[in-house]
């Protein structure tokens, strides 16, 4: 493509679609035009972007004339629905949602595990959960050093996963609790204000939810490799921003402390932060509004020949979304790739 993209963000008035839209704004995406499209709750209400505002359009089956790049953010349901539809008027689709992340035909990309499988796209890109993107992240590099056997992974998730609506939740659920009112949700099936919630997106057969499955099946899809075990537990906090991750990770070939420290600093997207004789190690809060991954609390499994135990952290509207979902697009641009075949 010669001329600059005409890029429509579908979901623009969420928390990760407004996230998008300062993502553009500050790397500069070389846009010819961004269009804002949300539901018709939402059509003629405006979103800043740089230091305009623009106005918000309904999303229609029409929406995709003329535009080349789509990236959606509006839920599972709004992108089986509109993708095909956008791919069909010749717009390249990258999806935030879970709606088509294990399909076949869809590559699954972390820019900076696995580039090379966007080549052969069909129209629709895939864009990881977030836990897991953190996770692959970190994972990769040890994977290259000493092939990774098992992972065990626990998270600590930000309300702000599941959209503004829990930003709002949690927020108006300590104001309540702090008045003495009664605290309602509606978002979660249960307080989260002051509790921890094993629960997050639905509960499936095997009695893992399917935020769990998504860790083991997306990982292996990402990493090109079947033989990667991944086994998860993830809780929702009541955290805003940034999503937490304990990891135990077992290897093939060991890798101590010292030389995961020293791949992972070298390692790119990732911040290595672990000096615990100075409290130094990745937190939520201060992760929030950052680009990278950042690592610590690295130590030696000692209860197994071949073992790392460490806490992960990211913001998952950054890193875990916008962030990622901007850096397909620009890998996209860079490979030439912004076509439909
Ligand atoms: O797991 P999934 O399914 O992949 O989900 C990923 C994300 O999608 C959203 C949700 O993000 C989640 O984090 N989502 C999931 N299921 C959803 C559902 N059933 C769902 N959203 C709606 N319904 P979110 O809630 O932050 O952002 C959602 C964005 O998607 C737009 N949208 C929803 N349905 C749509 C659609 N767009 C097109 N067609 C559809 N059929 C949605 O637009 C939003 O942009 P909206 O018009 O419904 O906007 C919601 C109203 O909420 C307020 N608001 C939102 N964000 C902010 C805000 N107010 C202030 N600051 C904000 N940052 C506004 O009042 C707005 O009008
Ligand atoms: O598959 O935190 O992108 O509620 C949707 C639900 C991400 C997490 C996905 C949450 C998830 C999200």
């Amino acid at each position: 493509m010669t001329r600059q993209p005409v890029v429509a963000v579908v979901g623009a008035t969420g928390a990760v679609g407004r996230e998008m839209l300062k993502t553009l704004a500050h790397r500069n995406f070389p846009a010819q035009k961004i269009i804002p499209l949300a539901s018709s709750r939402s059509a003629g209400s405006k979103v800043p972007f740089n230091d305009q505002e623009l106005l918000v359009q309904e999303l229609t089956e029409q929406s995709f004339d003329g535009i080349d790049l789509a990236i959606f953010s509006a839920g599972g349901a709004t992108s089986e629905k509109f993708a095909p539809i956008a791919v069909r008027s010749g717009c390249v689709v990258v999806d935030n949602s879970n709606a088509w992340r294990m399909d076949d035909n869809v590559p699954l990309i972390v820019p900076e595990v696995n580039p090379d499988a966007l080549n052969n796209h069909q129209g629709i890109i895939a864009n990881p959960n977030c836990s897991t993107i953190q996770m692959v992240v970190v994972l990769k590099p040890l994977h290259d050093a000493g092939k990774i056997v098992r992972v065990i992974v626990s998270t600590y998730q930000a309300v702000s996963g599941s959209g503004q609506k829990a930003i709002e939740e949690l927020e108006s659920q300590v104001r309540a609790l702090f008045g003495m009112q009664e605290v309602e949700s509606k978002v979660y099936p249960h307080q989260i204000a002051f509790n921890c919630l094993p629960h997050i997106d639905m509960f499936l057969e095997n009695d893992y939810t399917k935020e769990e499955m998504k860790m083991v099946n997306e990982t292996k899809k990402i990493m090109g490799d079947d033989n990667v075990k991944v086994t998860a537990t993830t809780v929702r906090v009541p955290v805003f921003y940034g999503h937490s991750e304990s990891l135990n990770i077992e290897t093939e070939k060991k890798i101590t402390p010292q030389e995961a420290r020293a791949i992972l600093t070298q390692a790119p997207g990732i911040k290595v932060l672990d000096n615990p004789s100075e409290k130094i190690y990745p937190m939520p809060l201060f992760a929030a509004g950052e680009d990278e991954t950042f690592v610590g609390r690295i130590r030696e499994d000692e209860t197994i020949a071949n073992g790392l135990n460490m806490w992960v952290v990211a913001d998952n509207i950054r890193k875990g979304a916008a962030l990622n979902a901007v850096q397909i697009s620009e890998l996209l641009l860079q490979k030439n790739l912004l076509r439909v075949p």
